[in-house]
């Protein structure tokens, strides 16, 4: 399933007038137009391979129908939304749910629909069949070595095919931790989680990244052993200077400024970059932006500001990737308001005057600092939005325009109805 390029003009045609008067509008106010709708139109968020299908919760799955079978049918879905948004040209694998076979085909089906493989994602939080150790009491931290070896070799060898793909970093997020006090020697777990991401970090090619992801709880519920920023920072920091810290938004306690350790992460030039997803409670993995969009909007102010400062490109300089599951929603138009949140806070970023914000910084005026960040948060840059998707060969309204195409019914026709994507 593609989408052909004449398909979206015919419909843009249909909002072009309306688009234009609503560009204009807003167009007429933000002094770097050029600038903006450059940046907008080179970045590009990366979709996880886990994502395309329907999710689930302990309680039940429901399917939506029309999912992706194979990771051929993943990476057309990732085509589709790439066609629709141009702003999603890679797709990220976590193996073994994704396991690329014969990499030289798979690379060119994904470069006929213009992606790339971005990080590849290890797994030793579960089983698999046919292994010969358990990860039930973790994996890189476990008291027997024999563990950690088997854990260290799955490593080595997602490496590998991340290599076979083209890929540039290996993100680990390790489940390890304990459920109850008592469990486990908190000193010993970080040693040996240390040793084992050495091992691996010294089988990383020259031009390779390793981005170490925490979280605080879940699946254990007492201690995880990479829990938070400053333990995933003391690892990267040890490691050397190909390893650095990955922020995905569920994984913090409610209340933590994000944005704070975002600033300090990046001054230490030890950001690794992203999983996007929203939460209210834990690590909910709703879309992005639709528990709070303002959050999201400080974050790209610190890096906006943050990447400026030391002269780094936004598009390149730090990993863009979604890690989000979708119960209730069509898979597909979920990635695609993600992708849209993001483009907007980013975008809001872009407005911030930073020059006037610097002077109210300094004279501690905190109202006009406030005023600053309000007013462009508070601005509909929606039809910027547009317009560089546009001017890309994109869509004006990637979700109204999937609707409209009819995409998933086709999927369903093609595909059937009641359809498990592979890996979850
Ligand atoms: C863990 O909660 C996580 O955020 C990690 O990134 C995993 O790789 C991913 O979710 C698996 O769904
Ligand atoms: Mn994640
Ligand atoms: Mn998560």
């Amino acid at each position: 399933m593609q989408i052909e390029k004449y398909k979206i003009d015919e419909i843009n045609q249909q909002h072009l007038a309306k688009h234009r008067r609503q560009f204009e509008f807003v167009a007429a106010d933000v002094a770097n137009l050029d600038l903006v709708l450059q940046k907008l139109g080179a970045f590009n968020i990366a979709i996880p391979s886990w994502a395309l299908g329907t999710g689930g919760t302990r309680f039940g799955r429901f399917s939506g129908g029309g999912e992706p079978r194979s990771l051929e049918e993943k990476i057309e879905d990732v085509g589709v939304i790439h066609a629709l948004n141009k702003s999603s040209n890679s797709i990220s694998l976590h193996i073994p749910w994704d396991i690329p076979e014969n990499a030289a085909s798979i690379k060119a089906l994904a470069a006929q629909v213009g992606l790339h493989f971005d990080a590849v994602n290890s797994n030793t939080f579960q089983d698999q069949p046919n292994q010969k150790h358990s990860y039930k009491y973790g994996s890189l931290h476990h008291v027997d070595k024999a563990v950690r070896k088997q854990a260290i070799e799955h490593n080595i060898e997602v490496i590998k095919y991340g290599v076979q793909l083209d890929s540039k970093a290996l993100s680990v997020w390790l489940s390890d931790g304990s459920n109850f006090p008592g469990q486990l020697n908190f000193r010993r777990a970080f040693q040996n989680t240390q040793e084992s991401l050495q091992e691996i970090y010294d089988a990383l090619p020259d031009d390779w990244k390793m981005w170490i992801e925490y979280k605080p709880y879940e699946p254990n519920f007492y201690s995880t052993t990479i829990g938070d920023w400053g333990q995933s920072y003391l690892l990267a920091s040890k490691l050397g200077a190909k390893a650095s810290t990955l922020v995905d938004l569920g994984h913090h306690l409610q209340g933590t400024n994000i944005e704070q350790i975002v600033s300090i992460l990046l001054m230490e030039g030890k950001l690794a970059g992203f999983h996007f997803n929203d939460s209210k409670y834990g690590d909910d993995d709703l879309t992005v932006g639709s528990i709070n969009p303002y959050q999201l909007f400080l974050i790209f102010n610190e890096l906006v500001e943050g990447m400026d400062a030391r002269g780094m490109n936004h598009a390149k300089d730090i990993g863009w990737m979604i890690d989000a599951s979708h119960n209730v929603k069509d898979p597909i138009e979920d990635l695609l308001q993600s992708v849209q949140a993001i483009k907007i806070a980013y975008a809001q970023a872009l407005l911030v005057d930073k020059n006037t914000l610097v002077t109210a910084q300094n004279n501690n005026d905190v109202t006009l600092a406030q005023e600053i960040l309000q007013t462009a948060y508070r601005t509909d840059v929606r039809p910027l939005i547009a317009e560089a998707s546009l001017l890309a060969g994109g869509s004006i309204d990637p979700v109204g325009t999937y609707r409209k195409l009819n995409v998933r019914a086709n999927l369903i026709k093609e595909r059937g109805l009641k359809t498990v994507a592979t890996g979850l």
